[in-house]
């Protein structure tokens, strides 16, 4: 398409889709205009794939994920179908600007963090491949909430992307599925029936996801709950207003909000109700396609592959094995074989809280009949591993990982040592009992959206010394590692991270009001606030740092501005009260005018995928602090790696395979190994000691302890300061002194900038094995025996 087509058909947009005349169409109408004109030209392609997934018979993935952390579209579909070029021609020669329009796109923030941000990274590499494939999960009304800060602190507000058209999708009222709550299980002519008394309907929304050269498309299908009778025309007749929208209301709080407040109640079963609606919806879909194409259900597993992200789908096991033993009449054992052949399931984390765990009872109340299955399975897998000591259901909970991992053919974890650890912890009695189940699929991250379209300079300076070709085949970025001791790249190099630094610190004065100093090293922490991420170790760093520079003013000091971002949970009380202080800490900071030359701290509000693809090509050095054993993978490190930011990191999650990669002299690693961990953390003194030994971080915990940050206010970080004198679970004390020596050596590292520069330059030269596209082939071998339908 050229650009004046392209023009031609957006002002046709603009003209007959939105009802808009040239001269008022506001950035908005024009956003619109241009999406619906790049959304017909994947439409051909999205037809073409999915017919030739029924040509070719392919056996389909299917990724079932409470989370899609997509974010903005509209740069995706046009760089992935080759029209950045003719887009930005077509929007001048209407009087627009390519980037405002794009910018205008609201994030679908329809995710927390790593897992959903993956799922959204694996549906694009998915069609990139041309494996035939369907993403499902939730078309949540309000994604994750709009964070913003008063005084410091982390204010909450309900995030409303759908309150603006959302033009990639195509509503499919004629997709849509019963799902029944609650109710009571008969028996009738040899068969349990299951008899809800709720229901409401899964409406089904379709996003095509189009692939890197636009040759394949994928769909992902977003569940959305109405009420299987809308409106109570009676009750509204009566003069009952309210109870006339009630059953409308009721059912569409299933789909109002990502991941609801489980800490009460009827947070839990909100939740779980959530989990069974999008998966049973999702299950039955599955089923219905396959019927349309075979009459045989034993080719189930050769044809569908379901991967389960975390245990949130877990409840697919019991569901797909109520499908085929109570709807189809197969038989118990064949059915529980059958739902195997199909399921597999990834496991994202080791922490507990995080290990999902349903009570029998809820699970009993809101899914009758899945509750008996959970039993059956349990009882049929006791009695083939008699010696077995782990059960599904145990002191009155469901386990929903034990569930996942016997009701699956293969489980993964997302790096080499998670899955190792998964191994030694978690499923260890499971793993022995199924030595040939677990597989490690380490993650990855899409190279089109997070190099192509979040790095222009650095990806116009590759693809000038080595052609396109990466974008299909990162690891092709190793031909840039020679490159590393010519000073004529390293000198672009240099200037492309420069001009990014300077355009961040552009927007940081226009938005925020802060002037940062682009010739200053950009450190940056972005992720979820969690204590195990360790942003506390972080502005512990800081506030050492700002008291020795005070001690020596005029001391050798390197400029840094640390940036930090990221949300806490709304009923996380700790991860809060850390926001609370590394905003304090910045207060206290960027005001001091002996220090603020040397040391700033900022903190950008509301943190989302937008924010990242700014941040991360203008990062020098990447915060990938958490204590050994504790972050699964990680993708955020992976991102900052390929886009030349060099780490300072613990050996956890995929920094082992990012250190081993990088090399260890382009690594800033610190702190204890796993094991050591485990070790220090039987010390009851171990925080103690820790302090006891390093009079900095004494130092530094007493200024917080002593209200330098709360205005003399003792009380307010108090609970921060005994926590890290007192438990200190996750070690910030014993890893801190070992931490403030490699940031020491990062200071001097960045001091001499050339070397700096060779240190990056290899490690986006030697990080192409983090793509997605190898994640996903790992998958397709290794998990769901699947291929690519474009060979
Ligand atoms: O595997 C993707 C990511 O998932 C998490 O975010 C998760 O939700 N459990 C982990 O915390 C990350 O380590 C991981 O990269």
């Amino acid at each position: 398409m050229t650009a004046p087509e392209l023009r031609d058909a957006i002002l046709r947009h603009l003209t007959y889709s939105l009802g808009k005349d040239a001269g008022t169409a506001t950035v908005y109408d024009w956003r619109l205009a241009l999406s619906y004109a790049v959304r017909d030209r994947i439409v051909d392609p999205w037809f073409a794939s999915t017919k030739a997934a029924y040509a070719k018979q392919s056996k389909r993935v299917y990724y079932l994920s409470m989370e899609f952390l997509i974010g903005r579209l509209l740069e995706d579909a046009i760089v992935n179908i080759g029209l950045l070029d003719e887009a930005g021609e077509a929007m001048n020669a209407l009087g627009q600007d390519l980037t405002t329009v794009m910018l205008d796109e609201p994030d679908a923030a329809l995710g927390n963090g790593g897992l959903g941000r993956l799922a959204a990274c694996f549906l694009e590499s998915l069609s990139t491949i041309g494996t035939p494939a369907y993403g499902y999960g939730i078309r949540y009304e309000h994604g994750l909430f709009k964070q913003s800060f008063f005084e410091g602190r982390q204010q909450e507000a309900p995030e409303e992307w759908l309150q603006q058209v959302h033009t990639w999708e195509f509503e499919r009222p004629e997709a849509a599925f019963q799902i029944g709550f609650g109710g009571s299980v008969k028996e009738q002519g040899g068969r349990m029936l299951w008899s809800p008394d709720e229901a409401v309907v899964a409406t089904a929304h379709d996003t095509p996801i189009i692939g890197w050269r636009g040759r394949w498309a994928n769909t992902l299908r977003l569940w959305e709950a109405r009420a299987v009778h809308g409106f109570d025309l009676g009750a509204f007749n009566r003069g009952d207003y309210f109870g006339a929208a009630e059953p409308e209301a009721s059912a569409r709080t299933i789909s109002r909000v990502l991941y609801p407040d489980d800490t009460t109640e009827d947070g839990k079963r909100l939740r779980l109700k959530q989990e069974y609606f999008f998966t049973a919806a999702s299950l039955r879909d599955v089923v219905r396609r396959f019927d349309s194409e075979y009459d045989d259900l034993s080719l189930l597993p050769q044809k569908v592959a379901i991967q389960l992200n975390d245990t949130h789908p877990a409840i697919a096991g019991p569901e797909l094995v109520r499908i085929l033993h109570d709807e189809k009449g197969m038989a118990l054992d064949t059915a529980i074989e059958t739902a195997r052949g199909c399921l597999n399931y990834t496991n994202h984390t080791l922490l507990p809280e995080a290990l999902e765990r349903w009570s029998e009872g809820l699970m009993g109340d809101l899914l009758p009949r899945h509750m008996d299955l959970i039993r059956k399975i349990d009882e049929v897998h006791a009695k083939e591993y008699p010696a077995r000591t782990v059960a599904m259901v145990e002191n009155g909970d469901v386990k929903m990982g034990e569930l996942a991992f016997t009701m699956a053919s293969h489980v993964n974890g997302v790096s080499a040592l998670h899955t190792e650890l998964m191994k030694e912890t978690v499923f260890q009695e499971l793993h022995a009992l199924h030595p040939e189940r677990i597989v490690n699929q380490t993650n990855g991250v899409t190279p089109r959206r997070w190099v192509l379209s979040a790095n222009p300079r650095l990806s116009s300076l590759v693809s000038g010394k080595i052609g396109m070709n990466w974008v299909d085949d990162l690891e092709q970025l190793k031909e840039l590692e020679p490159l590393a001791e010519d000073s004529g790249f390293r000198g672009d190099y240099d200037t492309a991270k420069r001009s990014n630094k300077a355009e961040l610190s552009n927007w940081f004065a226009k938005t925020h009001g802060v002037k940062l100093d682009p010739e200053a090293m950009f450190d940056v922490q972005i992720k979820r606030i969690h204590e195990y991420k360790r942003q506390h170790l972080n502005i512990l760093e800081a506030i050492a740092l700002w008291q020795e520079i005070h001690d020596d003013p005029n001391g050798d000091w390197t400029p840094r501005v640390k940036i930090f971002g990221g949300k806490a949970a709304p009923g996380y009380y700790f991860a809060k009260e850390i926001i609370y202080l590394i905003n304090s800490v910045a207060e206290v900071l960027n005001n001091d005018p002996v220090t603020s030359k040397y040391l700033k701290v900022v903190y950008p509000p509301n943190y989302n995928v937008s924010l990242a693809e700014q941040l991360i090509p203008a990062a020098d050095l990447s915060e990938q602090i958490s204590t050994a054993g504790k972050e699964a993978s990680g993708t955020g490190n992976m991102k900052f790696a390929l886009n030349g930011a060099l780490t300072i990191g613990t050996l956890d999650g995929a920094n082992v395979e990012i250190c081993d990669l990088v090399g260890p002299d382009n690594f800033f690693l610190f702190g204890m190994t796993e094991p050591q961990v485990v070790a220090r953390r039987a010390d009851p003194e171990h925080a103690a000691n820790a302090i006891a030994a390093d009079p900095r971080l004494a130092r530094a915990i007493e200024a917080i302890r002593n209200g330098a940050f709360s205005g003399g206010d003792a009380e307010r970080f108090k609970p921060i300061a005994d926590d890290l004198s007192g438990k200190d679970y996750f070690l910030v004390c014993s890893d801190f002194t070992d931490y403030w020596r490699a940031q020491r050596e990062v200071d001097a590292a960045y001091r001499d900038s050339d070397t700096w520069t060779r240190m990056a330059v290899l490690n986006t030269a030697r990080s192409g094995w983090f793509s997605s596209d190898r994640t996903i082939r790992g998958y397709m071998s290794d998990v769901w025996r699947a291929s690519s339908a474009l060979a």
